[in-house]
């Protein structure tokens, strides 16, 4: 069940010491576009990097106005939203979705947004210049929703070479209290894989738990941000985001996934006689650059669909999908 959000654990959260506390160098991670040398090196030093005001407001308003389009269902066929009756507000109807994945197959403009120009120049700084994206995700997190357990997402979605990159644009001001993410600074370096298990944590949705990593909730940041601004973040990062403890609103944010076109993506096993070594999913949108694999051709298979929030329970724990 989704649980009965504690104040206690805002406050806690609130209480663990700030970054600039803790002899780390170059304490700030914010930085504007034009993309830096500075900027570069932060994201492969601490693993994430923020970028303040890369989209308008206008910008932002639209990507608003579009998010409540798509969970209406007026933009296409949305698997798991609930029945609407045609009579719910906006509110009603955005209070009830955490997540949808997969928005830019069903909305013109959330396509467009996997290659707005901010994406663009950070992406070819930071992962190289053929770049390739397979993934968004909406969330949505009204007041009350619960958080992601700490997880990498290369867990979810495998590279051959460690470049994959959420880029995670914050659609309101993303605060502690609101439930912005939280990151592990550093912790994608060494490259090593932290299996999942499940957390039994009503502060979390139904998506696994990360074990056995030598850090602690001590070593872990806040990412607050503007509206408007974009987080950077390496797929071998640790990170997750507490649940939403405000008592209204909503913590918009769209998520897109990145990685170089060079690496094959193993993701998605296909029936047939192949060497996991050869696998290559190929529902892909090219971002920048050249597709090594365009002789391959494209797919189409993922749906957009609606993430299970734990409301009612997580079944059989099974959810295992970024
Ligand atoms: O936005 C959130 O609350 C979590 C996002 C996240 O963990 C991810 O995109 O990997």
């Amino acid at each position: 069940m989704v649980p009965e959000l504690s104040m206690n654990s805002l406050a806690e959260a609130k209480q663990l010491p700030a970054w600039d506390s803790r002899g780390v160098e170059n304490p700030t991670p914010y930085f504007r576009l034009p993309m830096t040398e500075a900027a570069t090196q932060f994201y492969a030093e601490h693993g994430f990097l923020v970028i303040e005001d890369a989209f308008s407001l206008e910008s932002i308003e639209a990507l608003r106005h579009e998010a409540t389009t798509i969970c209406r269902g007026d933009r296409g066929a949305l698997k798991g939203i609930p029945p609407w009756t045609g009579t719910e507000t906006d509110v009603e109807i955005l209070r009830q979705i955490l997540c949808i994945h997969f928005p830019h197959k069903i909305s013109d403009l959330m396509f467009a947004t996997l290659k707005a120009n901010p994406f663009v120049e950070v992406l070819t700084n930071i992962i190289g210049p053929n770049v390739k994206c397979m993934q968004s995700m909406l969330f949505i997190k009204a007041a009350g929703k619960p958080g992601q357990a700490w997880h990498q997402d290369e867990v979810y979605i495998p590279t051959r070479d460690r470049t994959l990159c959420g880029g995670w644009i914050a659609m309101d001001d993303a605060t502690v209290e609101n439930g912005c993410l939280w990151v592990i600074p550093g912790s994608h370096r060494t490259g090593t894989m932290y299996f999942q298990e499940w957390h039994g944590d009503e502060r979390f949705d139904c998506a696994l738990e990360a074990q056995g990593f030598p850090y602690s909730n001590d070593d872990a940041v806040p990412v607050e941000v503007r509206a408007g601004s974009i987080v950077f973040f390496n797929g071998y990062l640790l990170h997750r985001s507490l649940p939403n403890y405000a008592e209204s609103g909503f913590r918009r944010s769209l998520v897109n996934h990145y990685m170089s076109a060079e690496s094959l993506l193993p993701w998605i096993n296909p029936a047939g006689p192949f060497s996991v070594a050869t696998l290559n999913h190929r529902d892909i949108v090219m971002i920048a650059g050249e597709d090594p694999y365009a002789f391959q051709g494209m797919v189409d298979v993922h749906g957009p669909h609606v993430r299970p929030d734990g409301k009612g329970g997580c079944g059989s724990n099974e959810y295992n999908e970024k």
